[in-house]
């Protein structure tokens, strides 16, 4: 089973192609032989896996559904909430529903300037047993002090067929990364021995760089997001709203061109994260007990 989140789609997207993209995540995981579960919380449940209605009420009326990170959870369960989940709050109800893989965009991390706002996708990371496949972290950040802070919470972060932290919009970084793989199976040999052996208990980035073509100009992004971050300073905006505020900037200053590799590199994370949850799950008797765990929740 693949886990795929919710707040990309609510809050990250514009609507349709928010919709589009959640389709096409769940597709290209079931294309791949693998099963996908879109998490959210739907009027306090948490459900492991949407109904196609409510994908789409998450797509159209995503400003309806709180953002929760995965200290929220609880509050969203017991009053009710209709809330999307940020990869914190999917990572901690996939790792209880039994499932190890999760594909997003880009996780969330350490913000530029002095703010201290960093995201609870770091520090959730660190002790949940999951192996998120993300393009890195959000170009918006910092990324040399996310990268920084991983290795400080040890998250393990293994390169997927690059030695470089990719930069979201774009492949390279110009940061270096210890360690690396180039194949599924050889991601989960490395997970087997993380978590199954030495008993880690914390999770994995896998760091899977945009496909080439699909990539931005560095110059125009690099624009994009000054503009954005200076267009945040004067709105005042900080907190949980910073992150769409900025997305939204990015795609009307990219004319869409954000939008259309950020859907491109997601589609490849989630390709990526079926054929690691199939090389790590690779007996039918592993994968019935994993459905087995999955919660019966209707939504
Ligand atoms: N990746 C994307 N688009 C997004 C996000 C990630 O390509 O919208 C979301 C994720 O849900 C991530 C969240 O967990 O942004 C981080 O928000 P914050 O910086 O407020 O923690
Ligand atoms: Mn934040």
């Amino acid at each position: 089973m693949v886990a795929l989140e919710s707040t990309i789609i609510a809050h990250g997207l514009p609507y349709p192609q928010n919709l589009e993209v959640a389709q096409e995540l769940e597709a290209t995981v079931r294309d791949a032989g693998a099963v996908p579960a879109t998490i959210a919380v739907v009027d306090g449940r948490p459900c492991i896996g949407l109904a196609a209605a409510t994908l789409e009420k998450l797509a159209k009326d995503g400003r309806s559904f709180r953002k929760a990170g995965a200290t929220d959870l609880g509050v969203m369960m017991a009053t009710g909430k209709n809330a999307a989940t940020t990869v914190s709050a999917t990572a901690v109800l996939a790792a209880r529903a039994g499932i190890r893989v999760f594909a997003t965009g880009g996780i969330g991390g350490v913000h530029r300037g002095d703010s201290l706002d960093v995201s609870n996708d770091l520090t959730t990371l660190a002790k949940t047993p999951i192996a998120i496949v993300s393009a890195g972290a959000k170009a918006i950040l910092d990324l040399p002090r996310t990268l920084e802070m991983l290795e400080t919470l040890g998250v393990l972060t293994i390169g997927y067929r690059t030695d470089e932290f990719p930069a979201f919009y774009t492949v390279r970084s110009g940061l270096r990364l210890e360690h690396f793989a180039g194949t599924p199976t050889d991601l989960a040999n490395i997970l087997h021995k993380h978590w199954d052996d030495l008993g880690n208990t914390g999770g994995v980035l896998v760091a899977n760089p945009i496909p080439a073509e699909a990539s931005l100009d560095e110059r125009l992004i690099t624009r994009a997001i000054d503009d954005a971050l200076a267009s945040a300073v004067s709105h005042g905006i900080t907190g949980k709203a910073l992150t769409p505020h900025l997305l939204a900037h990015l795609a009307e200053a990219t004319g869409g061109g954000s939008v259309r590799a950020n859907r491109a590199l997601a589609k490849n994370n989630a390709k990526v994260a079926a054929e690691l949850a199939l090389a790590y799950t690779p007996t039918v008797e592993g994968r019935l007990t994993q459905r087995t765990l999955l919660s019966p929740y209707p939504n």
